[in-house]
């Protein structure tokens, strides 16, 4: 047998199906094999890892990031990570995949230009693997026979709409018009499921009483204008029998609403994202900077009320309704009033009100540290929606998401055994442990029980926190040309028919 490049041994071997002692030899970047302990002595590696006992688990794949995009609300507020910055955090929390947002504003006319333009700002600067979705915010008849080549030519079988923002929201017969289109060609639909007009209505209501501090933000996107958006888009996506992902859920009534179509057998996909299970909304009450320290948690949808929100996330990946696992990581310098958190989405805005703040937070490095020391779910079961599952959605199965011998990547996350980092009490989450370029976390000082001692993408260390930390190098990352989701597509076969209502 030629050397295998990496042998691991010692370790938990945990996929989304299965959990068992195994060694793993890697060759060429790739699972060459699995093997039983001790069967394997370490001199057939060049290379040699003993992983003591902890959980091994494929590399993470975080389809559900925003880097270097550039603002499209005619405003300021412009995501603070690069596509080296946010890749190289990526690693270092134990994410080897990412998938980007390119996006498309109103005005512009093609989406293979804007894909083009992000392929020049991501080409050669990755620390891990990537890939884009689409962000479509003009649907036009020019935009929608693109869809073909998106897929078919570029690897891109994927796209964002959205139901809320001025500068992006879609009328529901546009939003017919991306679902058929994309159910033709294969591509999934996500889509961001706010009813923008209601919110806008709320919004007017709370400035008329002055009531515009951040924690305001909240108010104005009750679960109910989450939930109504819920239940018209999976009208949409039945009456023309498409499939689709509602992204970033938050709200327990809106996942028993997609839970409800699943029932019925819809190709309904859901994500959610670690701050619908540690943030509520008092954390956009932020007493600290005048009231304003709230808009670090400022995101949409925002997060909910409390500990029994939070339960029915937690249920809902328990119980299958959110297929991923996402980190929506969208950063903004929170001490920056150009273009993080002080600045204001839309020269019309005042500043200052909530209205203004950019939406979004860091998250790429800490999702799946912080939802596998909450350990409310299974081990089985985290690597489903934060690394399998993603992977099959968005046509990387099993390259990515798996550890198949001889066909997946060798991505790994190589844990630390139980109770070893840093004793019973766990590690203290800080921002100066973070490698990207933000100013803060929304998760300070909480309490992690575990972090990747190792990242290894395509058989490279590139994370070893015990060793010398980040150890990948930027442009080692590869852009990936993703085929059609492999989980349940459209129920009935051909082209959509309206003759047949
Ligand atoms: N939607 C996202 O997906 N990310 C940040 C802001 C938003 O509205
Ligand atoms: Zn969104
Ligand atoms: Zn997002």
């Amino acid at each position: 047998m030629d050397k295998l490049d990496l042998l691991v041994t010692g370790g938990i071997l945990v996929t989304a199906s299965d959990t068992a002692p195994l060694d793993i030899g890697i060759r060429d970047g790739k699972i060459a094999l699995l093997a039983p302990p001790g069967l394997l002595s370490p001199s057939i590696a060049t290379k040699h890892i003993d992983a003591g006992g902890a959980y091994i688990t494929p590399g993470g794949v975080d389809t559900h990031v925003h880097l270097e995009e550039p603002p499209l609300f005619g405003g300021r507020g412009r995501s603070s990570d690069t596509f080296e910055t946010g890749t190289r955090s990526a690693i270092c929390g134990g994410t080897t995949t990412v998938v980007a947002f390119a996006p498309q504003a109103k005005s512009m006319p093609s989406l293979l230009e804007v894909l083009r333009d992000c392929h020049d700002r991501a080409r050669g600067n990755c620390y891990s693997d990537y890939g884009f979705h689409m962000l479509v915010g003009n649907p036009s008849p020019a935009v929608l026979k693109e869809f073909g080549p998106l897929i078919n030519e570029e690897g891109v079988s994927s796209l964002k709409i959205y139901m809320t923002y001025e500068a992006l929201q879609l009328r529901d017969d546009e939003i017919l018009d991306v679902l058929c289109e994309s159910r033709g060609h294969g591509i999934t639909t996500m889509i961001h499921a706010e009813n923008g007009d209601v919110l806008n209505w709320m919004t007017r209501k709370l400035e008329e009483r002055g009531l515009v501090d951040p924690v305001y933000h909240a108010t104005s996107r009750p679960q109910i204008v989450e939930t109504e958006a819920t239940g018209r888009a999976v009208a949409l996506a039945e009456l023309v029998d498409a499939p689709m992902l509602i992204v970033h859920v938050s709200s327990p009534r809106a996942a028993a609403v997609i839970r409800e179509a699943q029932t019925r057998g819809l190709p309904l996909y859901a994500e959610t994202c670690p701050q619908y299970l540690f943030l509520t909304r008092a954390d956009m009450a932020h007493p600290g900077d005048n009231g304003f320290e709230g808009a670090k948690c400022v995101c949409s949808p925002p997060p909910r009320d409390g500990p029994e929100d939070h339960d029915g996330i937690w249920l809902g990946l328990q119980n299958g309704t959110f297929t991923v696992l996402s980190s929506d990581h969208c950063p903004f310098m929170y001490n920056d009033t150009e273009k993080g958190k002080k600045s204001i989405i839309s020269e019309k805005y005042p500043r200052g009100h909530f209205k203004g703040i950019p939406n979004g937070i860091p998250g790429i490095e800490t999702r799946l540290s912080l939802v596998m020391s909450e350990a409310r779910i299974t081990m089985q079961k985290f690597v489903e929606v934060t690394s399998a599952n993603p992977a099959k959605l968005y046509g990387l199965y099993p390259r990515k998401g798996a550890l198949l011998p001889g066909v997946s990547d060798a991505d790994l996350v190589i844990w630390y055994p139980e109770g070893q980092l840093s004793g019973a009490e766990g590690l203290t989450l800080t921002n100066e442990m973070l490698h990207h370029n933000v100013d803060y976390t929304p998760f300070e000082g909480r309490k992690l029980k575990n972090w990747p001692r190792y990242t290894i993408l395509r058989g490279e260390v590139v994370w070893d926190r015990d060793g010398d930390g980040l150890v990948g190098k930027k442009g080692y990352g590869e852009f990936l040309k993703r085929g059609k989701s492999s989980l349940p597509g459209p129920r009935k076969a051909g082209e959509f028919d309206i003759s047949q209502f």
